[in-house]
């Protein structure tokens, strides 16, 4: 097994390879810090770390992806998978898709009763010819392929919050529900709806995952950006990857992280890419925009990453080039 140490020489030694062979428009003023894994949220700590450790392994990152996936849906009282908010009927459908450095890619939605959802995305994407399974027909590849069909059941704080949430019975999106909002989730509590995560590897390729139950409360058939390739995520293997979070239907409109991704193509830094899609949601509608959030990160790569959301207190966890993982509030188009 390889050590921490290992890993980080071997994937140190083919940066400057790559810095050098880049197109001159990628390099100018950038960060000096490189990241192998970086995910959305508070919660992201723990998944890049599942993902890390495969990483300094010597495997790959479709594989550390995948892990991070996996490590967040069994987190049964979070609000990924099975034990996130249910919709306003009160079951709990699953979104989640993964996507390679080869432009391969798998996706599910609308899913019900799979404990994981990233993983059956990565069986559409090696066992079909296809990209994309929606509902009772994704269900039914996910029994042919040997997941189990859980009980209908929800989670004790899903339950709750599906109480407290009937009283009233209104939607409306609440920014940053998925960090710690006091009043709106229980102390201590935290709801992470989406866990997006991306990864370089020791050959320097990159591969991203995005898992949700969705918005809590949405319409039952309601499906958001996390599964839809180029909108919840999108990697380019030659140039970057990008991951999105918040309102799903905002990120939707503008083909978010296909367009993050496009800008990096452009010559963009990753957080410029990030900022310009902000943008482009916000002009929509500058009004509109003040009452939800959307966050993007982006990896290059050759490790360079980056951040920007439509409001303060959107948090994503990084695991930098010495094999630390922090995590960091990004800067925002609102300051407050
Ligand atoms: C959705 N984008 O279903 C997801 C929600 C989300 O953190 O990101 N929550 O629209």
């Amino acid at each position: 097994m390889k050590n921490r140490r290992s890993f980080l020489m071997s994937t140190l030694a083919f940066i400057p390879v790559l810095d050098s062979i880049l197109q001159p428009q990628f390099l100018g003023k950038r960060s000096k810090e490189r990241a192998f894994v970086i995910s959305t949220w508070d919660s992201g700590k723990e998944v890049n770390e599942a993902a890390f450790n495969l990483l300094n392994n010597g495997e790959k990152s479709i594989d550390a992806v995948e892990a991070a996936g996996t490590y967040i849906e069994n987190q049964i009282n979070c609000c990924v998978g099975l034990g996130g908010n249910p919709d306003r009927e009160g079951k709990v459908t699953l979104d989640a898709c993964i996507m390679d450095h080869k432009f391969q890619c798998g996706s599910v939605s609308f899913l019900e009763r799979i404990k994981h959802p990233v993983s059956l995305a990565r069986k559409v994407m090696e066992k079909t010819p296809h990209v994309m399974f929606v509902g009772k027909g994704a269900q039914n590849f996910a029994v042919r392929e040997g997941f189990t069909l859980e009980e209908e059941k929800l989670s004790p704080d899903a339950e709750q919050n599906y109480k407290n949430w009937l009283i009233e019975s209104k939607y409306k999106p609440v920014i940053n529900i998925e960090n710690k909002v006091p009043g709106v989730m229980p102390e201590g509590k935290f709801n992470h709806d989406t866990m997006g995560t991306l990864c370089l590897d020791q050959k320097g390729n990159l591969a991203g995952m995005c898992t949700t139950s969705g918005m809590a409360f949405k319409m039952h058939g309601r499906v958001g950006d996390s599964p839809i390739i180029g909108g919840g995520l999108y990697v380019d293997g030659k140039t970057g990857a990008a991951t999105a979070t918040g309102q799903g239907e905002e990120v939707i409109r503008v083909c978010g992280t296909f367009m993050v991704v496009e800008y990096l193509k452009q010559g963009k830094s990753p957080e410029q890419a990030c900022r310009l899609v902000i943008k482009r949601i916000i002009d929509i509608d500058p009004e509109k925009a003040k009452s939800f959030q959307v966050g993007f990160i982006a990896l290059t790569k050759n490790g360079e990453f980056g951040t920007y959301s439509i409001h303060p207190g959107f948090s994503y966890a990084v695991t930098l080039q010495n094999g630390i993982t922090e995590v960091r509030y990004s800067d925002s188009f609102f300051k407050n």
